[in-house]
Order: structure tokens, then sequence, then C-alpha cells
């Protein structure tokens, strides 16, 4: 018998597979003999997470009785990928699973792949979110992710015979799903709409007109090697009135059904929209469900059974952290059940508030800010509404007191007044928390200098950077073992894993010639397998001999996958005409992988035009062995996993002033790729830190941007300058990638042409000569090697460990529980 109380004792090999064994038996109702793989995949998973659940109930409880403040991750997305082989990582039980299925007759990486990829997120910010919490598990810091389960998660993408997105639903659940644990007996009522009238002593009553139920599914989040196993709990809507038998009776059987379909739908569908708010009644109804039901459950956590809980304590129990503007309606719902529920005056629900919560902003882009309607919020929220117009005058007030010009404060009002009085959601972040951080060091500088300058001119202390990063577990350890084996080889140890920073060991072999030769060889045999693995899934039979060029990211102008898919057309006409020379040109597959939001046209069409030069170039036998380009669709976490490790070059090309961070590009420059980049985002620090040579740069800096607006940008005047790039337009203006018909691609030239917002045309021409550069470096193979691992060893700090200990210090001010 395991002692429940102690944390994860380990398991045996036998132990192990009499566990699966007798789950089979007991839950999945088969014998070992009659298992499917399947089978054997939720057995498996049900077995780690029955495992890990003593260590989570210590862990829970340690959390709830000791005095370190805990972390609430406040997340609309969480993109925590494939859970069974992380889990086995993290719970150290890799070896013992491997020999207990094969026992059982089966192949570990098979079972491994029945696993559905939950699709909880758009991309970057997502999987930050899942990158965090596992960093917080592994540091041992006691912490919530919280956010929502969406019965379908992002789009599953397909192409159509012309190359154009389809977006198909992800039904991920369609299974069941052995790690999330629905947990009825502790849900929470949501409540919205109705109104608000006045109650005894001056008090406001909010009467709502409807509710749903908040049921929390749990996912066990254990600590790499660190014997904590935290909670990540994503909230799923139930109805209250699930069936109307009066409406039934009366033969509407459908009728009877709908206030069911109505409570169910706040959790049906992931926003595919990674940078505009769309649909935004439901939207905003997503963000105060989880967000409400988050609040509730950490004050009943930490208050359990306390007849008159003293929540003026909340900020040393737990800071929550609001993953962009998402969750901020968090910050009026606080003050409404501390003031409502708790009857705690106005000021102290104000100094509670404000020391509970911190904001981090994910964007540059305007319109990625939300801002809602205040009639919106009025009609779903009223007595929110109050709350936020009470925090807008205070804060005028308080502005007002600083001196603040009134032009000034009008700018920063969070409330806009007016008929069509609009709430900045960004701004209320940045007045009702403690802290606003940016998630580069660039990015950090420009909210302060641009996009929140008011607000950091009169409150400078507020403003920190944590620059992002990304979990060594799954992205090295997991993702690519080869090079994982061959850098615990070089450094003698693996104590990496725990602190990333310790690869700096592996700068001297950087110039020993039997690790170089043996680095290249983990690369070749990583582009063997990605050519196995995407031959099987895809169909694509690509030559290992040539360079992997990757750009895989979000499809959105401002990421320039135009940039890259022109020059590709400029080399593929350069080689059929012949002004390439054949004997120097490096032969490259360049390899895309991006979803397009579904509203958004100009990026659908691209991912049309990216197809369409795919096609004729594959087919061309006079670029053969020299071009090939390859989109493989429906691009995940699990395609990640699978090409960063064999990719040699990695596109980060976005226009200079607008990525906030990006962390493919840690991803890959921990995977031994090198960068190809423009000064934005994390590339500053990845270039400051792995050293210029070592990386390469070229286009447009933020100043240069900036003036080029002011001076009045014309893209004509660097087309015209640019022969190839002339050649390259035509050609997608002449038909050549749409069968003849000139007209495909009309909405895409004409834009590069008047009016290229971001600047592609501008970096054209320095884009191709970086490529040549490159390509020379590329023909020096130890050369090129050397420098790969120098990225490798010059990166740990881009470990989201790191990024923790950061939040940790500067933010949080807590640490993690011994
Ligand atoms: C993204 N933001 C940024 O575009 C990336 O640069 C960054 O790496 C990630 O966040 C994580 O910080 C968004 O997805 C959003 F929603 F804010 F636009």
């Amino acid at each position: 018998m395991v002692d429940v109380t102690a944390p994860h004792a380990s398991l045996s090999v036998e132990d192990l597979r009499k566990r699966i064994t007798t789950n089979l038996q007991h839950r999945q109702g088969v014998g070992p003999k009659e298992a499917t793989v399947a089978d054997v995949y939720k057995a498996t998973a049900e077995v780690i997470r029955d495992y890990l659940s003593s260590s989570w109930l210590d862990a829970t409880r340690r959390m709830v009785e000791g005095n370190v403040k805990a972390v609430g991750y406040l997340s609309a997305e969480f993109l925590i990928g494939r859970q069974l082989s992380n889990a086995l990582l993290n719970a150290g039980l890799t070896d013992q699973f491997e020999g207990a299925v094969k026992e059982l007759g089966f192949e570990p990486k098979d079972v491994i792949a029945t696993e559905p990829e939950p699709g909880l997120g758009n991309g970057g910010l997502g999987r930050l979110a899942a990158c965090y919490v596992d960093s917080l598990a592994s540091l041992g810091v006691p912490a919530f992710g919280y956010g929502i389960q969406y019965r379908y998660g992002i789009f599953r993408q397909e192409f159509d015979g012309q190359g154009r997105q389809v977006e198909k639903p992800d039904y991920w659940l369609s299974e069941g799903n052995p790690w999330g644990h629905e947990d009825f007996v502790r849900s929470q009522r949501v409540s919205f709409g109705g109104t608000v009238v006045d109650g005894e002593n001056g008090a406001r009553v909010w009467k709502p007109d409807w509710s749903v139920r908040a049921v929390p599914v749990d996912y066990l989040v254990p600590g790499y090697d660190s014997g904590r196993v935290n909670t990540l709990r994503l909230w799923t809507a139930k109805s209250y009135d699930e069936f109307d038998l009066a409406t039934f009776n009366r033969s509407d059987y459908m009728g009877a059904v709908i206030p069911q379909v109505d409570a169910e739908n706040i959790t049906k569908v992931l926003y595919p929209e990674d940078s505009t708010p769309q649909g935004k009644r439901l939207r905003l109804e997503q963000q105060y469900f989880f967000v409400s039901a988050s609040i509730h459950d950490a004050i009943r956590t930490f208050y359990a059974g306390e007849a008159q809980p003293d929540l003026t304590t909340l900020p040393d129990k737990i800071c929550f952290q609001l993953n962009d503007t998402h969750p901020v309606i968090g910050i009026p719902e606080l003050m409404r059940v501390l003031m409502d529920e708790y009857g705690i005056d106005w000021d102290t629900a104000w100094d509670v508030t404000r020391r509970t919560f911190n904001y981090t902003c994910h964007t540059l882009l305007p319109e990625a800010l939300e801002v809602w309607p205040a009639k919106l919020i009025g009609e779903l929220l009223p007595r929110h509404l109050e709350i936020i117009k009470a925090i807008n005058a205070q804060f005028v007030e308080e502005l007002e007191s600083k001196g603040i010009d009134p032009e000034g404060i009008d700018r920063m009002r969070i409330f806009t007044d007016g008929p069509d009085a609009q709430i900045r959601m960004a701004y209320l972040a940045t007045v009702g928390g403690s802290y606003v951080n940016g998630v580069a060091a660039l990015h950090s500088q420009l909210l302060k200098d641009v996009t929140l300058k008011d607000f950091s001119a009169a409150y400078p202390d507020k403003f920190t950077n944590v620059t992002n990063g990304v979990t060594p577990r799954r992205f090295i350890k997991l993702a690519n073992p080869r090079l994982s084996d061959l850098i615990t080889e070089g450094l003698g140890s693996d104590r990496w894993i725990h602190d990333l920073d310790e690869l700096e060991g592996l700068v001297p072999l950087a110039d020993d010639a039997s690790f170089v030769e043996r680095f290249r060889k983990v690369k070749d045999a990583n582009k063997r397998d990605f050519a196995a693995y995407a031959s099987d899934k895809f169909g694509f039979s690509i030559d290992t001999g040539t360079m992997f060029d990757s750009m895989i990211k979000r499809l959105h102008e401002y990421k320039r996958q135009s940039l890259k898919i022109l020059a590709v057309i400029a080399e593929y006409a350069a080689i059929k005409d012949g002004s390439a020379d054949v004997d120097e040109i490096q032969p490259r597959s360049v390899f895309f992988g991006a979803k397009a939001a579904p509203g958004y046209a100009m990026a659908k069409l691209t991912i049309r035009l990216i197809n369409n030069v795919a096609r004729v170039v594959n087919d061309d036998p006079a670029v053969k062995g020299k071009l090939a380009v390859y989109f493989p669709w429906n691009y995940n976490i699990d395609l990640a996993e699978h090409l960063i490790p064999a990719t040699e070059l990695d596109e980060q090309i976005s226009q200079a002033g607008k990525e906030a961070s990006g962390t493919g590009n840690m991803k890959f420059a921990l995977n031994g790729a090198l960068t190809v980049g423009t000064l934005d985002g994390a590339n500053v620090e990845i270039r400051e830190r792995v050293g210029a040579d070592n990386f390469f740069l070229f286009g447009l800096e933020v100043d240069d941007v900036e003036k080029l607006y002011a001076d009045g940008y014309d893209p004509m005047k660097y087309v015209h300058a640019d022969s190839r790039l002339r050649r390259a337009i035509d050609m997608v203006a002449d038909g050549t990638f749409s069968n003849g018909d000139r007209n495909a691609y009309a909405a895409l030239t004409s834009d590069w042409l008047t009016h290229d917002y971001f600047m592609t045309m501008a970096d054209f021409t320095a884009y191709m000569d970086i490529q040549k550069e490159i390509e020379e470096t590329y023909q020096k193979p130890d050369e090129w090697a050397r420098k790969a691992i120098l990225n490798v060893a010059h990166s740990g700090f881009f470990s989201s460990d790191r990024a923790i200990e950061d939040y940790l210090r500067d933010i949080w001010h807590t640490q993690p529980q011994r």
C-alpha cells in the first residue's frame, strides 16, 4: 500500500503494469488481451492521474495551511498539449511506463500518440500560460491555473483543393478525457443580467436575471522532479435548468432544452481570433464566467469553514495574474464580492483589490487591447458597470490631484463618457492592479513609451518587464531526446533540466570537434525523423539533404509570412531563369505552419498563396533538389514538437515594433536552430545573448519604421528599386500560382503596392541579402554547427523557470513552499 500522505513515491515497472491491467479490467472493461492502444492510453492516463493525486492533495493542503502566498494565473487560454508524456517525465515514470506497456504488448510511442491534443488556446499567449503552470509546479510554488475548458478548442485546419483554409470543429473530448476531473461538489453559481437596487444602509443589491453553474474540471500539474502537484482548474458551464418539463409536455421538445443549450454555450467554443475581440457578448460572458468562478473558488479554498472570513487578508493568501485583458473583469468582480457579499467598505475593498491583481500585456497592436461597450457591460453586469464608473471617477480625481491636464485625463479615462461610452480594459487593469508588465524588454519599453505612455508617466513604478520563457521539459527534454542526451553527456549531468543556465557549460564544446560532429548527427537524425513523420502524416517526401527553414506561428500580416513567400518566389524565379548560380545556391526545404483567424481575409489569402506556391514549386522539375515548400496543415503543439528539433533556420521576421515577444524563437534557439530575424520582441534579447555573430539580423528597426510612417511610406519606391521583388509580385499577379487566374491574389498584390502597412516591401532587399549570407554560412557545416551550439549554450535565460522567478521576485512577492 502506498502511503497516501507521502509525495509520490516511485513505482516499479511491475507495479505500473499491474495498475494498468487492473484499470483496464475495472474501468475500461477489457482484459489486457482484448485491449486496444486507446484502452491502454486511457488506462495509463487514469493510473498516472490517480498516482499523482496523493501528492496533489498534499500540495493543496500545504498551500491552505501554510503561509506562502499562492499565485492564481487567470487565463482565457491554456494550450497545454498532450499530457501523458509530460506527466510521466515530470513524475519520473517514463522508464517504468515504457517497460510496462511493452510487457503488455504495446509500443510506448503509439500509446502516447493516441492522446488527442487539447487545443484550448490560439497561440503564444495560451502556450505561455501552459509553460508557466509547468514552471510554477516545478519550482514548488503553490499555484492555480484558472481558465476555461472549451468543448471545442481552436479549429482543426484543413486545406481545400485550391489551397484555401477550411475550418473544422475540433471535438477533442469525443473519446472522453482521463486527465480532467469534473468536480460537481465544488461548482460555483455565476449570474448575469438584471438590475441593481438600493438595499439597507446604502448598500447596492444586484438582482440578476439568470445564472449558470460553473463546474471545475481539475487537471493535475506535476512539477518536474519537485514532488509538487498543482491544479489547473478549467471551468465548464452547466445549466441549472437542464430541461423544462412543462415545455416538453406541450410537445415543444426543442424548446425544452433551450435553457440548457444557452448555458452550455458559454464554454462551447474558443474564440479563434488571436488579436481582435469578436462575438463580443459571448466573449464577455466567457470572461466573467471563469473569472467570477475562480475568485469565489479561491475564497472557498482559503477561507474554508470560516463563518466570518476576514477577506482583507486575501492579498496575503493569493495574488491573481491577469493574462492579458481577457480576465480584467475580475477587478470590478472582486470589488463587488468584497463590498456586496462581505460588507467591506469601498476604500478597503479597493486597497485589497489593487494588492491582489497584476496585469501582463501581450500586444502592441492597439486593436488587440479590449474595449467593451458600456451598454453591453450594463446589460450583462449592471453592478460591475456601476463599480467601473466609480473606479473611473476616483481615478480621474486622483489624476486631477496630480495636476494632469484635462486632455491627458481624457486620454486615460477607463470609462469614456457619451452615448457610445466604452470601457478600456487595459486601462482598468493598469489602474486596478499593482504591476503592469510587458513580455520582452523591447515590448515593455514600448508599452511605457507608446501604448500606455500616460500611465507610465503618472505611475512609473507600476511598470516592469518579464521576458517570456518556455519550459525546457516539453520543448527540449521531450521534444528532442537526442539533443537532451548530448547536452547531458556534454555537461556531465542533467541538472540543466532544472536550471537552464547550466547550458552555458556547453560553450567550450562548440570548439570541440567531436562534440560538433555529434551535434550535427543529432540534427541530421532529427531531420530524418521529421521527414518520416511528415511522410506519414502529410504525405510529403522531403529531401533531408536540404537546409530545413521554418516559419511556424499564427498567420498575421505583421508577422510577415508574405515576406518569406515573396523571397521564395524570387528564389524560384532566379533558379528557373538561370540568374541564380545553381552551384552556389543552397538547396532548401521551406516549412510553413500557420492558422489564420476565420474572419481575417488577408491572412487566409496568404495561406492560399503559400499553398499554391508550394504546389507549383514542388511540381516543377526545373527546381527539383533545389527548392521545396511544405505547408503541413493544422499547425499545433505536436507539429511544433516534431519540426523545431529538425529545423536549422528559424524565421522571426515581423516588422520591428509589432511582435510583443515571440516564444517560438526561444524554442528554436534552444534546439540549435539559427534565427534570421528583425530587431523585434525577444529577438533582441536572443541576439544579445547568443551573440551578434550567431544571429542573422536584417531589416528596419523600430525608429526607422516610425520615421518612415512619419515621412509618408511609399512601398512603390522599394518595388522599383529591386527587380527581384517586381518579378515576384508580377508572378503572384499574373496567375502563375492560380492556374492563370489574374484576380486570385489581387487583394494581396494591391495591398503590397499601395499600402503595405507592415513594410514588407521596404525590408525585402535586406532580407534577400541576409539569405545569401545564411547560405554561405550553411555551406560551412562546422561553422554553422558551432553557431548553433552557441545558440543552445546561451539561451538558458529563456527558460520559463527564470521567467517565473522574475515574477516571484518583482511582481508576486512570493516564493516556493519547501
Ligand atoms: C502574443 N499575444 C504575442 O503576439 C507574442 O509575441 C507573445 O510571445 C505571446 O503573446 C506571449 O506573450 C497575443 O496572443 C495577444 F492575444 F495578446 F495578441
